[in-house]
């Protein structure tokens, strides 16, 4: 397997000392953001790992390898909007790799990637979920089935609200992924903090989601978990403004036929728009906060899960 990948210098030594390890995914970088906001997000987010005391790791698949950590020019090809980049999620990921191609992870092919690599925690902006009028259209997020299977925790704003937030909660619980929410009762809904939507597990520490991600994996119930992390008030969008602006994307969307796995980058980049960039700078300040908090969450289940600070031992 390590054939295929390559890790960083500094991630590697850091998986070896049992230093926490956070991964990034770079769909958000390549077709969530724009440019040059998504190349600043992107340093920002693994500075701010580094300044909590983590190791960030930011993943992708270029010339057809998985590149777990990047160099800055890596980075600046896959948000330079002139280069060819591929958003890659499960389905895409041996196509891309065998024809040598590149590819921007989502996540839940930076779940996999990260799993490979051997890391636990992973930070991001929003989950993919079920889509509004997916009992029609059947579109649900291949981040979900990805939740139920791969021991990865993801640390989010909660799913996009362009998504069924209730049938997303259902799809997630009848397979069993834990969604617990970070010094919250209630679902965050990416933008806003409020979705109205009660969680059953809540944790108000790092330590306290360390604790759960070793019992889980301890106990051999497969699958990863998703920490729901509110955007900080300062930087929230109201409910009211921004559910009448994802009504109005979601019929321009559908009145131009989009479709697959262009949907999602479609709103985000409409909706943008819409607010005159305002949801832009609420995007980058929750990818932001999810960063920082997976660093803590990192650390504490490293401390934990290898305690003598050596993976190995
Ligand atoms: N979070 C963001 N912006 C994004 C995404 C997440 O703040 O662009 C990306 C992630 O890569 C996620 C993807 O996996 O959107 C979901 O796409 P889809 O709905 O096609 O599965
Ligand atoms: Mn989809």
């Amino acid at each position: 397997m390590n054939e295929m990948m390559d890790i960083a210098p500094e991630v590697a030594v850091a998986l070896a000392d049992g230093v926490g390890v956070v991964a990034l995914e770079s769909t958000i970088i390549s077709h969530g953001l724009p440019y040059p906001e998504n190349k600043q997000t992107a340093l920002a987010l693994e500075a701010a790992i580094r300044e909590e005391g983590a190791v960030p790791a930011t993943i992708a698949i270029l010339g057809g390898r998985i590149k777990i950590g990047l160099t800055g020019d890596e980075l600046e090809e896959l948000a330079s909007p002139s280069s060819d980049v591929i958003k890659v999620s499960r389905r895409d990921i041996a196509t891309i790799m065998a024809q040598g191609g590149n590819g921007a992870t989502t996540v839940a092919s930076t779940m996999i990637c990260a799993a490979m690599a051997g890391i636990s925690v992973f930070a991001t902006g929003g989950i993919g979920g079920v889509h509004r009028g997916a009992a029609q259209d059947f579109d649900i997020s291949a981040d979900l089935p990805e939740l139920a299977r791969t021991n990865v925790a993801v640390v989010s704003a909660g799913p996009k609200a362009i998504l069924d937030l209730p049938l997303t909660m259902e799809y997630l619980e009848t397979h069993g992924v834990p969604v617990i929410g970070y010094g919250t009762d209630e679902l965050p809904a990416f933008w806003s903090r409020a979705s109205g939507i009660s969680l059953t597990a809540r944790a108000d520490s790092a330590g306290a989601v360390a604790a759960i991600m070793k019992t889980k994996w301890s106990l051999g119930i497969e699958g990863g978990m998703m920490i729901a992390n509110p955007v900080p008030e300062a930087d929230e969008i109201p409910h009211p403004i921004i559910a009448k602006v994802i009504d109005e994307a979601l019929a321009e969307a559908e009145a131009e036929g989009i479709k697959g796995k262009e949907v999602t980058p479609y709103l985000l980049s409409l909706i943008r728009q819409k607010t005159d960039g305002a949801s832009l700078a609420c995007n980058q300040a929750l990818v932001m906060n999810n960063a920082r908090v997976g660093a803590k969450i990192a650390i504490a289940y490293a401390a934990i899960a290898y305690p003598k600070g050596q993976k190995q031992a």
